[in-house]
């Protein structure tokens, strides 16, 4: 049996024993196993069936594990796996992956009407039969009808993180191959979009079509769908990313990464382009139509220029205006990650996040930053042991003998104040105005109407202390849409007010997204760019965020947060 296979079933049991309340510890064992083995480098069915080896020699996997594993190469399951299954069906799991549904509610649902598939569970919701039981009615069958319908268009996509790191991993192990030029991604990662459908990787050099073989046999890959002499397309890891790798010639390198690289909107566009031309372009080259010679393709800046266009960078390849820019001089000068000199939205200890203050200011020097501001969350959110008026004043106080000892690096009291459900501020303006910095965010009651949406923003708005909307729609990534509101309005009155809005780097957020920067742009809207990290090592996600502003055109002077300290400082509503 192949890791994956093995790995597949010690990670579903650890969800069906979730969905059966069972201990939390052994869940957990399950699935660091899981992971350990689906990116093993040899064969465990081997190590186990080898009497001079011991698998308890790899990480992560201890001696109830082992015994697991023997039982499965034995008889490709497991005693708990049997014993869950009984329980529960295995389409159960896909229950799970619904926002709204926790494993709680999946079992309840099992035990009272055997739901066990989606299609099952969305006619009890449209025939509201989930209101016969308590604690449960028409708010969570509109909630989950929502959820479906969200992981249905969702299904099958990855976040922009996991899939940069699938890429970076195969890009090294490629890269090593004898001959191999250049490994590079394409597609949407390489456009960076907040999610990714599939993978797509160029390779060349004489290598090149060796490399497919490497592929094939890169130990986290499987389910071969393809393998022939210029492509092969195959699954990565325990959740199945499909990665296409393409093997092209160096002559018409530029060609293909930019025909792979689409997106398909901007490929065609740019094809008519190339046709009034006379020309014609495809992922070998641009041929001129009447000799079919060979005009460019070697580099994608040769490409774009001999179609009279400057280099577009990827970001801005969706057929929203780059073409005609690029032919008239007018593409911005966009952001680059290097170009920011502090991050904006960080939590400590003092709520929910894991570091001190100390501890993130230190790894917010790491990353070179001249500056930060550090914003807890306030009260409202008990769950995440958020500040009130006292403990935020303390922290303003703390903050300020921080600086004065000097750490070389500047930071700015902050809060993470909530907007409750009538756009009031969590906390009272005596307490907001003793911090620098008051990101102002909405967490709860997010499914309001409209208009009631809209006003609870304005309303927010007029509070002196608020310096930023925080994650401004409220989106999460593959679970649920941003709250609706007249976006234009608020950030028609955010410019006028002088209220920047946050481009929230979390990969689980990616709030705002690019139409709405460049709505709120045009309408006169500052940004800034920050992590929202709840760990130091979240701080690394800020190259999310400046790919976001990339694909909302954003430059350097857009983002509040690329200013030296003092500049910064002196831009605030309160400098
Ligand atoms: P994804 O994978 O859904 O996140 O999005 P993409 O953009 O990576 O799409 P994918 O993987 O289907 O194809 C990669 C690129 O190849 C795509 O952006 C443009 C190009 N391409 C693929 N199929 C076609 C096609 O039928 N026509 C054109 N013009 N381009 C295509
Ligand atoms: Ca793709
Ligand atoms: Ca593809
Ligand atoms: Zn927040």
């Amino acid at each position: 049996m192949e890791n994956i296979e093995i790995a597949r079933l010690l990670a579903e049991t650890a969800d069906l024993m979730e969905i059966g309340g069972e201990d939390g510890f052994r869940i957990r064992s399950y699935r660091n196993a899981a992971s350990a083995i689906e990116g093993y480098p040899e064969q465990i069915a081997g190590i186990v069936a080898d009497p001079a080896r011991k698998v308890t020699d790899i990480a992560g996997i201890g001696k109830g594990i082992a015994e697991a594993l023997k039982e499965i190469v034995a008889r490709g399951s497991f005693a708990r796996r049997d014993e869950m299954l009984e329980r529960y069906p295995p389409t159960a799991l896909e229950m799970l992956r619904i926002q709204g549904l926790g494993p709680k509610t999946v079992r309840t649902l099992w035990e009272h009407f055997r739901v066990s598939t989606l299609e099952d569970l969305e006619r009890l919701c449209q025939e509201h039969k989930l209101q016969d039981l308590p604690r449960m009615g028409a708010k969570l069958e509109e909630k989950i009808l929502k959820g479906i319908s969200h992981y249905r268009q969702g299904a099958g996509r990855f976040l922009v993180n996991y899939a940069a790191a699938a890429a970076a991993e195969l890009v090294t192990y490629l890269a090593e191959g004898p001959g191999v030029e250049l490994v590079t991604p394409a597609g949407s990662l390489r456009r960076a979009r907040e999610t990714v459908g599939d993978l797509d990787l160029l390779v060349t050099g004489e290598g090149a079509p060796a490399a497919l073989g490497r592929f094939v046999a890169h130990p986290r890959v499987h389910d071969v769908l393809g393998h022939g002499a210029n492509k092969a397309s195959a699954r990565f890891g325990l959740e199945g990313l499909q990665v296409d790798v393409r093997a092209v010639p160096r002559e018409s390198f530029g060609a293909a990464l930019q025909y792979f690289s689409g997106s398909k909107e901007h490929n065609v566009a740019l094809r008519q382009r190339a046709q009034k031309m006379g020309l014609t372009l495809n992922e070998y080259g641009l041929f001129r139509v009447d000799d079919e010679s060979r005009v460019a393709g070697e580099t994608e800046e040769e490409v774009y220029a001999a179609l009279g266009l400057a280099w577009i960078a990827p970001e801005l390849r969706e057929n929203q205006g780059e073409i005609e820019a690029a032919a008239s001089g007018g593409l911005p000068e966009l952001i680059e990650p290097g170009a920011m000199r502090g991050d904006l939205h960080m939590h400590t200890r003092e709520s929910d996040g894991r570091a001190t203050l100390e501890e993130m200011a230190e790894a917010a020097k790491a990353m070179g930053y001249e500056y930060i501001a550090v914003t807890d969350h306030s009260k409202a959110l008990a769950m995440a042991n958020g500040l009130d008026e006292r403990r935020a004043v303390e922290f303003a106080a703390q903050v300020r003998e921080f600086n004065k000892e000097g750490h070389g690096i500047r930071v700015f009291s902050g809060l993470e104040c909530d907007i409750l459900r009538d756009g009031r501020m969590d906390l009272s303006e005596d307490a907001l105005a003793e911090l620098d910095f008051v990101v102002a965010s909405v967490h709860g009651y997010m499914n309001l109407e409209t208009a009631a949406m809209t006003d609870r923003l304005l309303r927010a708005m007029e509070s002196p202390s608020v310096q930023v909307l925080g994650h401004p729609t409220g989106r999460v990534l593959l679970h649920r849409e941003g709250y609706t509101y007249d976006f234009d309005r608020v950030a028609a009155d955010a410019a006028r007010r002088g209220i920047w809005m946050e481009i929230n780097a979390s990969p689980e957020r990616l709030d705002l997204s690019a139409a709405l920067i460049r709505r709120a742009k045009a309408a006169g809207v500052k940004f800034t760019i920050s992590t929202d990290a709840h760990h130091p090592k979240h701080l690394a996600n800020m190259k999310y965020g400046v790919a976001m502003a990339r694909r909302g055109w954003l430059t350097r002077e857009d983002v509040m947060n690329t200013r030296p300290a003092a500049e910064f400082a002196a831009a605030k509503r309160r400098a």
